[in-house]
C-alpha cells in the first residue's frame, strides 16, 4: 500500500514534469524521489503543518540527496575504499540493509537498474557509469580515475518494493592531488567538436529552466540519440559539499513534440545559493559525450531573507 502510494506519487511527478507543470517543486527530482521525507521542501512548503504557530526562523533549505551513505535503513558499502588513479581498474560495491544482507532486487528507473556518479571532490572528474550487478549482490563497472584526490560516488537507484534512493560515500585515489577552482562557464566543448551554450539561471528555491544548445563544429545539432530515455540528462552538484541534484529534460524522445536538438530544456530548482557544477551527458554519433557547466546563482535564497514578520511569504506563494 505505502509503496504503491509513493510509486503513484512519483508516476504523477513524472507525468507532471513532462506535461511541463511547473512551480510545483517538481521540476527536479530531489523533492519526491532523492529526498528523505523529513528533508522534503515542497509542494507543501517548509511552512506546512506548523499549524497557527509560525516558525521563528525560515525553515533550513532541503537538503540535497547524496550527503549520507545511509538511509532508509540502506548503506552503500564499497568494497574498497581506495583505488589507484589514471590506472584501470574496477570499482565495486553493495547496498547493504541494517543487518549486513546485500540488496539484489532493484527496479529499472531511467533504463538502468543502477546509476553511480563518480565526481572529485574539486568537480575536476566526472563520469556516469552503469555497473553490473553480480548475483550476490555486488555491483562492478570498470573504471580510471583521472587524477589523485578524494571522490564522493554517487549510487542512484530503486531497491525493489522501495523508495528511489541516492547514497554516497567517499574513496580516495593516493597521489599529487593539484585541486582545480573551476571558473563560471556557460559555453562548454566536449570531445568531437561539440560545443554547448547554456542559457537561464538558477534561483534558490525558484523553479525555472535551463536550456542546453548543442553545436557540432559550428552547426546545430539537430539529430541527439535518446540517452537514458531523454535527449540529454543532467546532474548538479552544489559546490561545497557535492549536494546532488538530478534533472530531468522537459519532454522525451518520440512525445511528438520533443525535437532531438539542438537545444535540450531542463527544469531546475536548486535549493540554496552558490555555485553549482552542471554535467550534461548528450548522445550523437552513437557515444556519450559530457559538457561541464559552472553556474553561481542569481537572486536570492529563501534562507537569505530577514526574518522579520512575514516578509518572506512571497517565497513560498507559487508552492
Ligand atoms: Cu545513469
Amino acid at each position: 500500500m505505502k509503496t504503491a502510494a509513493r510509486l503513484s506519487a512519483y508516476g504523477a511527478a513524472v507525468v507532471l514534469f513532462g506535461a511541463g507543470a511547473f512551480a510545483t517543486g517538481m521540476t527536479v527530482d530531489a523533492p519526491t524521489d532523492h529526498l528523505r521525507p523529513t528533508a522534503q521542501s515542497s509542494p507543501t512548503g517548509p511552512g506546512a503543518g506548523h499549524g497557527a504557530a509560525p516558525a521563528p526562523r525560515p525553515a533550513p533549505d532541503a537538503q540535497p540527496a547524496g550527503l549520507a551513505s545511509t538511509a532508509d535503513g540502506l548503506t552503500l558499502t564499497p568494497v574498497a575504499t581506495t583505488l589507484p588513479a589514471q590506472t584501470a581498474t574496477e570499482l565495486a560495491f553493495r547496498i547493504t540493509r541494517a543487518d549486513g544482507s546485500p540488496v539484489t532486487g532493484y527496479d529499472v528507473a531511467h533504463d538502468k537498474r543502477m546509476h553511480l556518479i563518480l565526481v572529485r571532490s574539486d568537480t575536476a572528474d566526472f563520469q556516469h557509469l552503469h555497473p553490473v550487478m553480480d548475483p550476490d549482490g555486488t555491483w562492478r563497472t570498470p573504471v580510471t580515475l583521472a587524477g589523485a584526490g578524494t571522490y564522493r560516488a554517487f549510487a542512484d537507484f530503486t531497491p525493489t518494493g522501495g523508495i528511489p534512493t541516492t547514497l554516497g560515500v567517499d574513496l580516495f585515489a593516493p597521489g599529487d592531488f593539484t585541486p582545480i577552482a573551476p571558473e563560471p562557464n556557460r559555453v562548454a566543448t566536449a570531445p568531437g567538436g561539440y560545443e554547448v551554450t547554456l542559457d537561464g539561471d538558477l534561483t534558490p528555491g525558484r523553479s525555472g529552466d535551463v536550456t542546453l544548445t548543442v553545436t557540432r563544429n559550428g552547426k546545430p545539432v539537430t539529430d541527439l540519440q535518446p540517452y537514458l530515455g531523454a535527449y540529454g540528462h543532467l546532474v548538479a552538484l552544489r559546490t561545497g559539499d557535492l549536494g546532488y541534484l538530478h534533472v530531468h529534460p522537459q519532454g522525451s524522445p518520440g512525445d511528438g513534440r520533443t525535437a532531438p536538438g539542438p537545444q535540450i530544456t531542463f527544469g531546475t530548482e536548486v535549493p540554496s545559493s552558490g555555485t553549482y557544477r552542471l554535467f550534461l551527458d548528450f548522445r550523437h554519433d552513437g557515444e556519450v559525450r559530457t559538457a561541464a557547466f559552472t553556474v553561481p546563482t542569481t537572486g536570492s535564497a529563501p534562507v537569505a531573507a530577514p526574518a522579520t514578520g512575514h516578509g518572506d511569504d512571497h517565497r513560498e506563494g507559487g508552492h
